[in-house]
Parts: C-alpha cells; structure tokens; sequence
C-alpha cells in the first residue's frame, strides 16, 4: 500500500492540532491547517506566556516535530547490520522571524530551543520541515530501510524526493508529481519505503513548484562501515552538525528576486549595513578541536541561477566526495558548487584556535545583488560568542602565499586549449574541472564498451504571452494529469509522450515554433547509455538525473551557438573530446553543463522506471526544464497498481 489516505481522526490525535493553535492564535494567520480548528478558543496566556513548546507537547508529540539526534538510526555503522527506520516529517507553513523567536532576538542560545527560525532576522514565510528550515537531518547506514511518513499540513499538494537514492526496488518512492506517484494532498499522509541503496551525502527535498525555495529541504547522510569506507583514516570526527546546507532565498512569495544566501538557515541580514562582525547577526557556527581532522559536507539548495563558492578563511580543504560518490581527495583552497552538487571534505582544525570565516560567494544573479555569507569555524579555546576579525570575503588567498590559490568545479569554463584532454594533472595555476576529478570506484563497464549516444540540448523560448519558457530538446514539460508510472496501463504511450522525433513526426518545427508536452524520451534498459548534454545559452545548467549515479566523461565549452545545432556533426568531427579513458570517471547525479558548452554522461540503464532528467535551479524546472526517461519497457518496470487517484 503505498498511498495512504489520513485517517484524519488518527493524525489528528496524534499530531494534536489544536495544541499548534495554542501559539498560532488567530492573529498568526501563517500557521494554518488543512483542517484548521481555528474555531477552538485557547488561553490566550499561552501567548502571552511566550511559547513553551515543551510544556505544550505532550511526550509523543514533541517526537513529531523535531530533529532526529536521537533516533535509533544514528549509530555506528557495522556490516550486515541493517535497520528498519521510521521517520516522521510534518511539512507545514511557517515564518521566519516569527513570534517564536522573540527571546532568539536578543540571545542567541535562546534560537534553537524554540525552534525558531531566524534566518536573516528578515521575517517571510517559508514552508518548513518539522518546524526547521532547513528540515532535520536524517542519519542512516547504507542498506538501512526507511519508512518516512510525510505528512502535508501545506495548504497545496506536495511531494517528497530523495535525492540521490536509486530506488532500484521502488521506483515508485522517487517523490516526483505526477511521474512516480500522485502529489499528497493537504491533509493526506504518504508513507515513503525505500532501501538505503547507496551511501553517502544526499538530501532530501519537496519536487513540486517552490516547496524547496521556501525551505522543505534536508541533509539525508548515509554512511558506510568503517572497513568499507576508503576515506575514512582520512578524518577523526564526520559530525551532523558539520553538514552545511547552502540556500539562496527569495523573500515573502516574490519569487522574481533573490535576496539572501543562507548557511544552515542563518546569516548576516544583507540589508542591513550592519558590518559582517556586528553580534546582531546569527551565524552558523561550526566547533573543532585543535588537532583533530572533522569530515564536512556542503550542499547548495539552489533555487535561483547562483552559482556558490565556499572556502574557509586560513585553511586548505581536503576534497574527498562529490555528489556522495567518494574520489581521489584533492587539497584545494575552495569549490564552486551549482544547485543540488555536493563536495564533502576533511578539514584539519591545525591552525591558531580562534574564530574563522566560513565563507560563500554567490555568482550570477547573486552577484548582480553582492550576495554573500559567512558561517564561523570555532576553535574550541577562542571566546564562544566572538566573531572573527575582518570582513567575511577578505581575499581570495591561499593559505600558501606563494601559490595561486586552487578552486575545484568552477562554472566559469574557459574553451578547452587541449582538446586532446588527456590532462589529468592538476596544474598549479589552474582551477581543476570537474572533469579532472578521479573516482576511487572503477567504472562498472569494461573499456571497449560500445555507448548508444543519446543528444539532448538547453535552450529558452519565449512563448506567445512573452513568458520565458526552458526548454530540453526544445521542448518545455508539461506535467500530465496521470502518473506515468502507475498509470501506464491506462493510456498508449504513442499518443501519451512527446519528445523530438514524436513531434518532429507530427510535422512540428521546434526549432521555429514552441512546443510544449509529456516530454518522455525512451531508453532500452540493461545498455550502455551516453547522454550528450549541450547548452544553448550563456549561463550554466545543473542537470540532474533520478534513478543513476553517471559518469562524466565530457564537460566543454564549444562557444559557437548556431554550431549547436548540428552537435551530432560537431560530434563526429571530434569536437567533444571525451576522456581518453573513463576507468575513474567521476562519478555524479548532478553536473554543471557549461554555458555554450557540453557534457557527456555515461550510465548503465540497470534500473527501469520513469527517471526525471532536469535543470535543479527550482525557477528553470518550473518553467519546463524537465524530460522524464523511461528506462525499459512496461514489462521491465515494477509493476504498481494502477490508481487514477489517491
Ligand atoms: C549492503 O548491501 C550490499 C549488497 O548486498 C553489500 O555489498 C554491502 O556490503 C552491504 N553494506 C552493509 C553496510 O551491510
Ligand atoms: C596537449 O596535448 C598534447 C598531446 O596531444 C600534449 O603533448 C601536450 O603536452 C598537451 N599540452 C598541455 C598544455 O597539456
Ligand atoms: C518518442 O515518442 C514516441 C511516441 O511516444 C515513441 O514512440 C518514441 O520511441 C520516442 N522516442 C524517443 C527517442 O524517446
Ligand atoms: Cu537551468
């Protein structure tokens, strides 16, 4: 059963919504319920009495809504050791700089009791997760099983997705409207059950319209048994408290403008002029000890085209995993990261015990509004509260004075000047690539392997009502009425889909006139598989795939944009060189592709389903940027009841 419908009586008595409507009196219109008991009169002295969460929950409840530092799951991870774990996330409208950060404003250890959400101090409303933007971290060893229950008290439907999962045995668990299952209605619980099928960086986030800008997001960490883990005499300390989720944000429903970055949910307001240094503002803050070697892991929620870069003030980062897929670790200065890309790292707390800048840099449109953040590494020995000296960006040095300084996945890509790519070596003054990355796993397919190319294209189209439309193959989705996976049997795909060659059929011009539809490109399941993803336009695309980890092979700049149109050509004439060899191909699920440029994946379809393939900046995939491929055939996909509805 994988769509369960509330037994409201039961939700209600468990989640206790009256109890919410104790603080969220009628004059919080913010915090409102599908089955809203605004009716009910309470005290008002609980107002008045601030809130006292703790008193106001009973045992069980204070369970629902919080973070999860003491769930059974966060364990040391032994083989053959393997779980079953439940989680609740209540996903729910909430504020930042609500009622419940009164005392927050003038203490910061008063912030994290009451589940506040400070933010900038800029109040707005978001949409959270258990009353925490970003959501809880869920912790798991791989092959765990989890059960999450996520329960929607949003006032519109919404979806959860785990992003980086595989979901070999569920496809129907991959969280996305309307391709892997039906939204969740307000009000309605949808029981997720899936296999810890890998390990780890991942997260979790809402795939419908703007869930994930206003907040419904987490860290979900899968770690491994120590004996399986390559990087682990790397590091002393892998910390949940070490996970930086990075959130570009828009503030109240104006989605047109981005107005902040935030680390963990926090930072300097940038609207104020106060100084970065100003104990006014809330920074994340992040604790070492002197001596130690602590496992960090960064991920960026992007939402708007800004492009991060993270360093840390006087310290050299170790670069160990990227996307949750270990590689041979580079000692860099810093990385750029696009929407959904993760690097984690070893940081060596070997430096004078104080307090240092965590530091990001937005790009693109953050830059167009000099967005930046801070977050503070604090040495166990510097004073607890103190900020660091000097301003947060500072320079962009090396901790070597002598050296230029060296910065991994920077989406500004110069063209090739070697199209031969053979360059492996990490050449002192230059930033490395992507591409240059090695993985420490092998690629699973022997090297003469035979790859059926698949070519896939950006671009923007401006429709009729001067809307701006994002296109794959020229072609912007349109989300059906059905859910392709589990009702498939209910329509016949030939008339159902429309990719390239079906409309191209049709006797359409997409290249002149725009074409929108179920955009659904088939591939056979069990082959070799080579994307080739090229970009029309000037800004980079970060292009997610569900259900794979990819290998990328090919990342370019090819500059001229009319010699786009004739990539497959462009192609044969070797102008998008691939890795002479692809044995230790980084491996990804999301991946810059560089502005008139290109990329190349490779994967075995190994897992039949209906997979998203999209841009993960949320306003581009709102706007069409999504294909769905169906790996294999009907008979090769799990079979699920077929249901029109939940
Ligand atoms: C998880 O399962 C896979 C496949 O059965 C196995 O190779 C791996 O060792 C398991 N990992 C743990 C931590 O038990
Ligand atoms: C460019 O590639 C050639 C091999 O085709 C190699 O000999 C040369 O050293 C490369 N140049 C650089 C700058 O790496
Ligand atoms: C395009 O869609 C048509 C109609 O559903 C289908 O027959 C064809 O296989 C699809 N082509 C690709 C490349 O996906
Ligand atoms: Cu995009």
């Amino acid at each position: 059963m994988w769509c369960l419908v509330v037994d409201f009586a039961l939700a209600q008595q468990n989640l206790k919504p009256e109890n919410l409507e104790q603080e969220s009196s009628a004059k919080i219109d913010w915090l409102t319920f599908p089955w809203s008991h605004r009716n009910k009169t309470k005290k008002e002295s609980h107002l008045s009495a601030g809130l006292q969460l703790k008193d106001d929950y009973g045992q069980a409840d204070i369970s629902s809504f919080s973070g999860f530092e003491r769930h059974p799951c966060r364990r040391v991870c032994q083989q053959g050791q393997s779980q079953s774990c439940y989680y609740q996330l209540v996903v729910h409208n909430y504020r930042r700089l609500g009622p419940e950060c009164q005392r927050c404003q003038f203490d910061e250890r008063a912030c994290a009791d009451e589940r506040c959400i400070y933010g900038d101090g800029v109040a707005s409303p978001v949409m959270a997760v258990n009353r925490m933007v970003p959501g809880p971290a869920i912790e798991l060893c791989e092959n765990d099983t989890v059960v999450v229950d996520v329960l929607n008290y949003l006032n519109e439907p919404t979806t959860m997705h785990w992003h980086g999962i595989h979901m070999s045995r569920s496809p129907e668990m991959d969280g996305v409207p309307h391709v892997t299952q039906y939204p969740v209605e307000p009000g309605e619980v949808f029981r997720y059950e899936f296999l810890a099928d890998r390990s780890g960086s991942l997260w979790y986030h809402s795939h419908m319209g703007w869930q994930r800008g206003f907040g419904v997001a987490g860290n979900l960490i899968v770690r491994q048994p120590h004996q399986a883990n390559p990087h682990a005499r790397l590091y002393d300390y892998d910390l949940v408290e070490h996970a930086l989720m990075v959130q570009d944000i828009f503030y109240d429903y104006d989605i047109q403008q981005v107005r902040n970055i935030l680390i963990n949910g926090k930072g300097r307001n940038h609207l104020s002029q106060l100084p970065d240094q100003d104990a006014r503002h809330r920074y994340e803050r992040l604790r070492v000890t002197p001596g130690y070697r602590y496992r960090m892991r960064v991920l960026l929620n992007g939402i708007f085209n800004c492009p991060v870069e993270f360093s840390i003030e006087q310290h050299k980062l170790l670069i160990i995993s990227t996307d949750g897929n270990d590689i041979e670790p580079v000692l860099a200065d810093g990385f750029f990261l696009t929407s959904a890309e993760r690097f984690d790292f070893v940081l060596e707390a070997n430096q004078y015990a104080k307090n240092y800048w965590v530091r990001v840099r937005g790009y693109e449109q953050c830059a167009d509004r000099k967005l930046y953040q801070g977050a503070v590494l604090s040495y166990r020995g510097a004073a607890r509260s103190e900020l660091p000296q000097g301003d947060i960006l500072g320079s962009r040095q090396s901790r070597d004075q002598d050296e230029p300084p060296l910065f991994i996945n920077d989406f500004r890509f110069k063209p090739l000047k070697n199209s031969s790519l053979t360059l492996r070596q990490f050449s002192k003054d230059q930033d490395v690539g992507t591409l240059s990355l090695r993985s420490v796993e092998p690629v699973p397919w022997p090297s003469y392997t035979k790859f059926l190319t698949y070519y896939s294209s950006l671009s923007t189209r401006q429709a009729p009502n001067g809307e701006l439309l994002f296109q794959i193959d020229e072609i912007s989705y349109i989300s059906p009425g059905i859910s392709l996976l589990q009702g498939r049997h209910l329509y016949k795909d030939d008339g159902y889909y429309s990719n390239r060659s079906s409309l191209a059929a049709q006797g359409r011009n997409c290249a002149r006139e725009l074409c929108e539809g179920v955009h659904v490109i088939r591939l056979p399941a069990y082959r070799a598989i080579e994307m080739v993803v090229t970009n029309h336009m000037e800004p980079t695309h970060p292009i997610h795939l569900h259900g794979y980890t990819f290998r990328l092979v090919g990342q370019g700049v090819l500059g001229n944009q009319n010699d786009l149109k004739n990539i497959r050509e462009l192609d044969r004439r070797g102008r998008l060189p691939r890795l002479s060899n692809d044995y230790a191909a980084v491996a990804k699920d999301t991946v810059q592709v560089p502005g008139l440029g290109y990329v190349i994946l490779r994967f075995i379809s190994d897992n039949p389903g209906f997979w998203s393939y999209h841009c993960h900046i949320e306003a581009h995939t709102v706007q069409g940027m999504l294909a769905v491929l169906k790996v294999g055939g009907d008979n090769q996909i799990k079979r699920i009841p077929a249901r029109v509805g939940c």
